[in-house]
């Protein structure tokens, strides 16, 4: 554990019974205060807060396309195979065109179940007479896709509830980009004038904690970090949402460890964790974003359900998209899990966190 710098502030000078910061306990780290930022004041309920936060930061970073476009190159390579099919199409090659289209998608991510909804729709159309030219085709092969990410993902605003502090748990695999998208987010809701603290649930590793202090220092958020190196996850966050109530934050962001999908125990570590929270302010935590690595295709569904199934995922963050993301298995996880992707992670910088636009993605992987 990195020693106290001259930001700590003692607990025992707080006005919470000192009972509840015994030895091992989460203790409170204080960043620089940055320059003032404007608050939002709310003067009916939280709702109307919480609403326009998400909503805000949903609407205002516009999506880098750039940087998208380029993260999905494989993907658009591996789908540019389908302009070259559909140019020459007509009518009597419609099973060796559907067959191409059929592989294209599988190679691109795409998952047998979902593949095969698509190109049957298709197919519905042609035979109709609904689609008649190539150009059609690839309008409604992208329409459908963005028909799928829209229908059943579309709640890709943060749903921050109504009680302060809301809570976000972020949870994934190990190295998935969660500690990295945390501070992201957390640099996006202080913008909009949204009083942060961040609470270091990752108490595995050594260096967890100190990774969660430099994105706290960054943003100028303050953050709660365990104090002693047995500490419950469980207990870090509780500590970090009491402190949160105590003392007026609008949002407590908690980092967790990675963990393996199949581990039983650390899954079940996640459990004890969401109903921490959820004691000291009911109704949290408000969402739970699971994080997954775009790089890693089709191995992201296994680990979106079983997340899913444990502790019920609201919202997912696809990360490395700046890299070779392999965009086709997030319309599965889409579509299967019926999850929205609320924020997409373009690179490892404060500002690379984009709100997930559909239509964006969309176009990234088809040219
Ligand atoms: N290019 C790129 N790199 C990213 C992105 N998000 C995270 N990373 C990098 O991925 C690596 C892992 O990120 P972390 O945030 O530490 O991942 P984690 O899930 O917290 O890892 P554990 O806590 O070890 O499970 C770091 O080198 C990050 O800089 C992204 O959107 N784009
Ligand atoms: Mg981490």
């Amino acid at each position: 554990m990195a020693s106290p710098s001259p930001f700590v502030r003692s607990l025992s000078a707080s006005p919470t019974p000192p009972s509840l910061f015994a030895f091992n306990l989460p203790r409170t780290r204080f960043a620089p205060k940055p320059p003032s930022a404007p608050r939002f004041t709310c003067q009916a309920g939280q709702t109307g807060f919480f609403t326009r936060l998400g909503r805000l930061i949903k609407e205002k970073t516009k999506s880098d396309v750039e940087k998208l476009f380029s993260g999905f190159s494989k993907t658009r390579d591996n789908l540019a195979v389908i302009d070259e099919l559909l140019l020459y199409w007509n009518l009597a090659d419609t099973d060796r065109v559907l067959d191409e289209l059929e592989e294209a998608l599988l190679v691109s991510d795409f998952g047998p179940r979902i593949t095969i909804k698509i190109v049957e729709s298709l197919r519905d159309d042609i035979l109709a007479g609904k689609l008649k030219s190539g150009s059609e085709i690839k309008d409604a092969l992208k329409k459908s896709v963005l028909d799928l990410l829209t229908k059943k993902g579309s709640k890709t605003a943060l749903q921050l509830g109504f009680r302060k502090p809301a809570v976000v748990i972020i949870v994934g695999v190990n190295g998935g980009g969660k500690t990295t998208s945390l501070g992201k987010l957390a640099y996006k809701l202080k913008k909009e004038g949204a009083k942060v603290l961040m609470a270091a649930g990752d108490t595995f590793r050594a260096a967890a904690s100190d990774q969660l202090e430099i994105w706290a220092e960054r943003t100028g958020c303050e953050i709660v970090v365990a104090e002693g190196e047995k500490a419950k996850a469980s207990s870090v966050l509780s500590q970090a949402v009491k402190r949160g109530k105590e003392q007026g934050f609008d949002i407590v962001l908690c980092d967790t460890s990675g963990r393996l999908h199949t581990n039983y125990s650390l899954m079940e570590e996640l459990i004890a964790c969401k109903k921490a929270v959820g004691k000291v302010v009911s109704g949290a935590p408000n969402e739970i974003l699971l994080v997954l690595d775009g790089t890693t295709g089709l191995n992201m569904l296994p680990q979106a359900r079983e997340f899913n199934e444990v502790v019920g995922i609201s919202g997912l963050i696809l990360t490395k998209l700046d890299g070779s993301a392999r965009g086709g298995c997030v319309v599965s996880v889409v579509d299967e899990l019926g999850i929205p992707v609320k924020f997409v992670g373009v690179g490892e910088g404060v500002e690379d966190l984009q709100p997930f636009d559909a239509e964006v993605f969309v176009n990234a992987i088809f040219s």
